[in-house]
């Protein structure tokens, strides 16, 4: 249910043809929509889709890192980790207010993680075994965020589009800071490259099915991709993935887990072998290993803090009334 509110009337335009048509024309114009704008009830249920979605993946996504905070080998390895975990809940907090302008709340998309109604990234399905795992989820999980939220900078929804600036700035960190512990690990002993190669074979391909189904079985894409809230397809934010991380893991003296991946000349990309769908559908629909783990884990946050929620909302309210009488006293 939508807060009337926030609306301004969009939601009751009409949604005849002149009205699509005119919002086509923004959108085309790369003007950006703003909350209040009026906008087709399903662009408004997409954003509120994908934007939920995204900021469940980041408060998500905290929890295998979180598992090697207190794991890291040295005070600086702790201090950056700890600070990447951080960052990871603010872009979580923008997401959540960013879906919040389109009128629904915190606690209904947490409900629906909750339930299992609203998706998070497949990749937090997956388990961190090692401290390599860290160096990869850096190098490879945020270099794939960074690939498809660079596009998002320019998604046409305003408040979407503003936040994920941030957001790419500081996974561009998280990005080098994974880079620099495989680094330091494929230059140290036998057993660190060891663990390494073994993190890049676990993290590789789940890394590929972050981008979603391909472009033929992807549900949402072409609409998507018409109101510019997606600027490219999956597949095609999948192989520029590929072509910039493959020399990245030469360098490291890493090999790929995929004996298809070659560079092919007259496509100026690389080639690379086939997914394992079955898997990711798995995983989605919440078989993967750590899926259950994963929920009970924000269940438990979730209602740990309502003490917290409860104690915030009495404070706002005693401060509304001392403010409210005060005016009263004024008048
Ligand atoms: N995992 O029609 P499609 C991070 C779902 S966090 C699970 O192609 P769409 C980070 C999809 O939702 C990274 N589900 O959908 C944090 C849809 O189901 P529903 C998160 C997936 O929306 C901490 C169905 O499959 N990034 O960076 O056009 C540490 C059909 O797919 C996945 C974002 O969320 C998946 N991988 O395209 C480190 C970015 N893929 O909703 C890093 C924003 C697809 O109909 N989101 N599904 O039930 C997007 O760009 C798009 O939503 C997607 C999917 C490309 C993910």
């Amino acid at each position: 249910m939508y807060a009337q509110g926030l609306l301004g009337g969009a939601e009751a335009a009409e949604e005849n043809e002149e009205f699509l048509a005119a919002f086509q024309a923004r959108i085309d114009a790369e003007e950006k929509i703003e909350p209040k704008d009026p906008m087709p009830a399903a662009y408004r249920k997409t954003l509120i889709r994908q934007i939920g979605q995204h900021a469940h993946s980041e408060i998500v996504g905290m929890l295998p890192e979180g598992n090697w905070i207190t794991r890291a080998p040295s005070l600086r390895r702790k201090a950056a980790l700890l600070a990447k975990v951080q960052d990871e809940g603010g872009h979580g907090l923008y997401l959540y207010s960013a879906a919040e302008t389109l009128g629904v709340s915190r606690d209904q998309m947490t409900e629906e993680l909750l339930s299992g109604k609203a998706k998070y990234s497949s990749i937090f399905n997956y388990p961190t075994l090692t401290w390599a795992d860290i160096g990869a989820i850096g190098w490879l999980v945020d270099g794939a965020a960074i690939m498809n939220q660079v596009p998002l900078c320019r998604c046409s929804f305003g408040p979407y589009a503003r936040a994920m600036i941030r957001v790419c700035k500081e996974e561009s960190f998280h990005q080098r800071q994974g880079y620099e512990i495989m680094l330091t690990l494929a230059r140290g002993s036998d057993a660190q490259k060891e663990m390494a190669q073994d993190a890049l074979n676990r993290w590789w391909w789940p890394s590929l099915m972050m981008f979603g189904p391909s472009d033929a079985d992807s549900e949402h894409s072409d609409q998507s991709v018409k109101w510019k809230i997606k600027r490219f397809t999956n597949d095609a934010l999948r192989q520029k993935f590929v072509d910039a991380t493959v020399p990245q893991g030469e360098f490291l003296g890493l090999t790929f887990p995929d004996p298809d991946l070659k560079w092919n000349e007259e496509r100026g990309a690389y080639d690379f072998g086939p997914i394992d769908w079955d898997e990711f559908w798995r995983v989605v629909k919440g078989h993967g290993r750590m899926n259950v783990d994963r929920i009970k884990d924000r269940k438990k946050a979730w209602d740990d803090g309502k003490w917290v929620r409860d104690a915030a909302l009495a404070h706002a309210e005693k401060r509304r009334q001392r403010k409210d009488a005060a005016k009263t006293a004024a008048e």
